[in-house]
């Protein structure tokens, strides 16, 4: 009987992969990502698997979770939420990124609750032999679309860890169309966004207009992650009215967000200034945004992400999904979930095609058209290879990145780099 079954046991396996030198509003990601695998044992032998953030507050919290569900049914999954809701509080003086609303402290509770009900719902579908999906009510679309995520950058790390990756600099117009092309056939994405907030917004445009021109009818995005002034984003506008199909968090604050909306035909969207129900609330108040950018990784799991979605649906919000540095647990859990969203209609974002190395079993997910085929065989449809989950903990181990700090790794390159924001 699937009640019967219970957990026993939880580990926690901090990893460090490879990232390339991709350029942000903060600075520049540093050679080596951090995520953490959870893996929950069952009294029968089975093994339910989870992808989260890897940083030292996130790594404190999990280890403060981890009792919570042992003897807990994978089924029990209010059970759990309750009990984290309960133990996990913010952590006063965490390590916060800002433009990374899973660094937020604020969030420990949501980020636990979902690390633990995907490996529950893994479980789950393990149990009854369905597809996580079908516990989330079914698909409503056999493949998620994805989008190309472009991103300035460098040739190679300052520190040259390891051999530089394929993609090359990616600074001018002409490098970031043959970024974007090289994705495209590598891949087959049938949209583009460019993470901005980098260089001069009149560059920045030029780029979107060059990648215009070369994709004609592309649907294209920019966030500049809320590098530039509400004076900025109102002048950039015009230029990019006619050719985005939205603008990502130009400018801080639903307040600024509110204000831009005005002067722009574009549907604002944002993963910044609406990252909790409270933010929800008064976004929609305001008229801050248009599209919704869900991550479950830190709004509490792929249930609550179903939840948000239909709240954006009763405020006329479309839906597309936010990433960060991820590996092939976390993608099969936003391909599950977004076929389960009627409403997520726009190509989630991935920072999949920059990571090299995986931890499941037959390597690198698979992008067929730009799009991951939702899986048909029982939970998340994919296992641990425990040979590379041994290696990328070692690099963990080894590689000396606790918290990402993408401000002190751009001061390498720039000791005077200021990471004011907004900067433009
Ligand atoms: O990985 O540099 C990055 C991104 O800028 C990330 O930190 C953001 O959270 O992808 C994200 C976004 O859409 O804002
Ligand atoms: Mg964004």
């Amino acid at each position: 009987m699937p009640r019967q079954i219970s957990i026993t046991q939880v580990r926690i396996t901090p990893i460090a992969f490879r990232d390339g030198p991709l350029l942000n509003a903060a600075g520049i990601h540093e050679p080596w990502a951090l995520r953490a695998i959870v893996e929950l044992e069952t009294s029968d032998g089975r093994v339910g698997i989870s992808e989260t953030y890897g940083d030292e507050p996130m790594l404190r919290v999990l280890d403060q979770a981890k009792d919570l569900v042992i003897g807990l049914s994978p089924f029990d999954l209010n059970q759990m939420e309750e009990r984290v809701r309960a133990t996990i509080k913010a952590t006063p003086g965490a390590v916060e990124f800002e433009l990374a609303p899973g660094s937020h402290a604020a969030k420990n509770a949501p980020k636990v609750i979902s690390t633990l009900e995907v490996a529950m719902l893994d479980l789950q579908g393990q149990i009854i032999g369905a597809p996580v999906v079908d516990l989330l009510g079914g698909k409503v679309r056999d493949a998620v679309p994805y989008s190309a995520y472009l991103f300035f950058k460098y040739a190679e790390h300052i520190d040259k860890p390891y051999a530089p990756d394929a993609w090359g600099e990616g600074i001018s117009p002409e490098q970031i169309v043959a970024q974007a092309q090289r994705m495209i056939d590598l891949y087959g994405f049938q949209s583009i966004k460019l993470k901005g907030g980098v260089f001069e917004p009149a560059h920045e445009i030029a780029c979107m207009q060059a990648l215009a021109k070369a994709f004609p009818g592309m649907p294209l995005r920019l966030d500049p992650n809320a590098n530039w002034t509400l004076e900025t984003s109102i002048k950039a506008a015009p230029a990019l009215d006619e050719i985005l199909e939205y603008y990502e968090d130009p400018c801080p604050g639903l307040e600024g967000m509110a204000e831009l909306q005005k002067h722009t035909k574009l549907p604002l969207a944002t993963n910044m200034v609406i990252t909790t129900m409270d933010d929800f609330r008064r976004g929609c108040n305001m008229g801050s945004i248009k599209v919704l950018l869900s991550d479950h990784h830190y709004w509490g799991g792929l249930r609550a992400t179903q939840t948000l979605a239909r709240m954006a649906k009763l405020w006329g919000f479309g839906m597309s999904m936010h990433s960060n540095s991820h590996l092939g647990i976390s993608l099969m859990a936003m391909t599950h979930v977004a076929a389960s969203v009627p409403n997520l209609t726009y190509a989630c974002d991935t920072h999949y095609p920059w990571q090299e190395e995986e931890v499941i079993k037959g390597g690198r997910v698979v992008f067929d058209n730009g799009s991951v085929r939702v899986p048909t065989t029982p939970g998340l449809g994919v296992e641990l290879d425990r040979e590379k989950l041994a290696e990328l903990h070692e690099q963990y181990l080894t590689c000396g990145v606790r918290n990402r700090d993408d401000l002190t790794q751009m001061r390498k390159y720039q000791p005077d780099f200021t990471g004011k924001n907004p900067r433009f």
